[in-house]
């Protein structure tokens, strides 16, 4: 396999592209990083498109014009060709299946319960697009049944969701759940706090991944904060407003 540079296109705030940030940051790949202004459109511009032709960040392009979608692909990726430890996606089938298991299981329950509160009620308001509460709603329950489930299951009697080691299916999960955050400037409905309450071994296993991935966990999640930090004020300032009326 060619073991060229790569270049990743990402976003800060995007889920999946912090995944591939951490990975790539903690394991020093040769891999140059472009960011990608999705609230300037750049993702839709034709010399982006010629790079990822289904819009979205994170993509990946290799030195010699090789272009690749999709976050679990890339990670996948990334990993056979610079060697990563083992224990990011393991050589053993079965360990390799679990950690599979865990990195298919996050689309449509995590990132999906995520995904429908940040979007209805941060993202789609503050860029003046439609927003729904019921699918806001939605999220609440499908995040609240995945969280019981990475609890019981994932977490239920390993310190990783892959088994004794961090991987791949990690990276995943905590950066789609760290955009919960953001939630602490929504008109409505519970912050990421108040979700995560009942389910202590979540919470440990938060901390701990955090830990682990430092000095890359905050370097990677500056401009989230920074975007949690304005969206508190726009509230504050909403509501402010609404007082004085
Ligand atoms: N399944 C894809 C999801 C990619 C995705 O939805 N990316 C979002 C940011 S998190 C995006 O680029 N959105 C811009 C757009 O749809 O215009 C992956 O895991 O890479």
């Amino acid at each position: 396999m060619a073991a060229g540079k790569s270049v990743l296109y990402f976003n800060f705030i995007s889920q999946p592209s912090r995944a591939l940030l951490l990975f790539v940051r903690y394991n020093q790949l040769p891999v140059d990083e472009r960011q990608v202004l999705l609230h300037k459109n750049q993702q839709h511009t034709p010399e982006f498109l010629a790079i990822n032709p289904l819009g979205k960040v994170p993509a990946l392009q290799d030195d010699d014009g090789f272009c690749l979608p999709e976050s679990c692909a890339i990670l996948r990726y990334l990993a056979a060709k610079y060697h990563v430890p083992d224990h990011w996606y393991p050589g053993d089938a079965r360990l390799r299946a679990r950690v599979d298991a865990a990195m298919d299981w996050h689309h449509m329950t995590i990132r999906r319960g995520c995904t429908a509160q940040v979007w209805n009620r941060i993202l789609a308001p503050m860029s003046n697009q439609p927003s729904s509460n019921v699918q806001a709603r939605d999220g609440e329950g499908i995040l609240k049944k995945a969280l019981q489930d990475l609890e019981d299951f994932w977490l239920g009697s390993t310190p990783y969701v892959g088994g004794e080691h961090i991987s791949l299916g990690d990276l995943l999960i905590l950066t789609e759940l760290e955009t919960l955050r953001l939630l602490a400037g929504a008109a409505e409905g519970p912050t990421m706090e108040q979700q995560l309450a009942d389910f202590g071994k979540v919470r440990a296993w938060l901390a701990r991944v955090r830990a682990e991935l430092e000095p890359h966990y905050s370097s990677v999640h500056a401009t989230l904060d920074k975007a949690v930090q304005n969206a508190v004020r726009r509230k504050q300032q909403q509501q402010g407003g609404q007082a004085k009326l």
